[in-house]
């Protein structure tokens, strides 16, 4: 419709605002820059405590027990080495919400509260109940980035997403029948490159991926630690496993991203 002389232009906003000038942003970039510091640390380095608990070919899985107000905390960190795909490949897949019942089993439903940017989502999820403890629920700013490579300055960048507990008015804590949970999580992934000695272009094959995954769960209320311990045990290796191998299958036949 043509506009008549001295109305007001309508000016669509944009889509999404830019995340530093979001409530949020001295919380996510203080958490994003911590998560990423821990998370580069090697297991040996972060002081004793960090126990073995599953190991499938390149994937190590270690733990720490720690309870909080009787409730198990106990932090994870994960690493896996994966050919064939890279460390912005493996964080567009985590981060994006189009691709999370793919490979999120544990998950019932997933709402986007808000789009604060395109790398900083606010998500809203309910997952899967195990008997005999509630149904539980999460929500979590998710941000992702891709962070300088300062060891290797030639190498591909260095790709993060991290996923913390926050609060929103439309989904207040303990409102239903779920009990919320409470997590830090940090996907860190870092990309090597073999380029071919003969010169022949850089393919799938030449290129791998060493992931970190931090996670801290509170579980929000109590429940059977025994049970809670089993569900990690079982939970987190899947996890990774299912996830890495997705991403390897939707990128199989793609151009490298990197
Ligand atoms: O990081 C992961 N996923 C992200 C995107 O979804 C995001 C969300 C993480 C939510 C993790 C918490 C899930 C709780 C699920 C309850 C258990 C369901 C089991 C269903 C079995 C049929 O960061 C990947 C997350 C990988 C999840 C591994 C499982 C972690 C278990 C944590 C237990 C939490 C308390 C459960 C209370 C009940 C215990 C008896």
């Amino acid at each position: 419709e043509r506009l008549k002389c001295g109305q007001a232009i309508p000016i669509t906003p944009p889509p999404t605002s830019p995340a530093n000038s979001h409530r949020l942003w001295p919380e996510i970039d203080r958490v994003v820059k911590q998560e990423v510091s821990m998370a580069s640390l090697g297991v040996g380095e972060c002081g004793s405590g960090w126990q073995l608990f599953a190991e499938d070919g390149e994937m190590r899985m270690f733990r720490r027990e720690e309870e909080m107000d009787g409730m198990v905390v106990d932090p994870l960190k994960a690493v896996h080495v994966v050919k064939g795909i890279t460390g912005h490949e493996v964080c567009h897949y985590f981060f994006n919400p189009q691709y999370r019942y793919d490979w999120e089993t544990t998950l019932e439903h997933m709402i986007v509260l808000e789009t604060v940017s395109e790398d900083t989502l606010i998500f809203h999820q309910t997952h899967k109940r195990i008997w005999p403890a509630s149904q539980r629920d999460v929500v979590f700013w998710s941000h992702t980035r891709r962070l300088p490579n300062d060891q290797d300055r030639d190498g591909p960048d260095i790709w993060t997403v991290v996923n913390n507990s926050t609060e929103h008015p439309d989904h207040p804590a303990n409102a239903g029948k779920c009990v919320r949970i409470f997590l830090t999580v940090c996907l860190l992934c870092q990309t090597r490159v073999d380029p071919p000695k003969d010169g022949a272009p850089v393919s799938r094959d030449d290129i791998t991926c060493k992931i970190t995954y931090c996670s801290v769960v509170n579980p929000g209320g109590w429940a059977p630690a025994s049970v809670l311990r089993a569900v990690y045990k079982r939970e987190y290796p899947k996890f990774l496993k299912r996830f890495t191998a997705y991403v390897k299958n939707q990128t199989k036949d793609k151009p490298i991203m990197y």
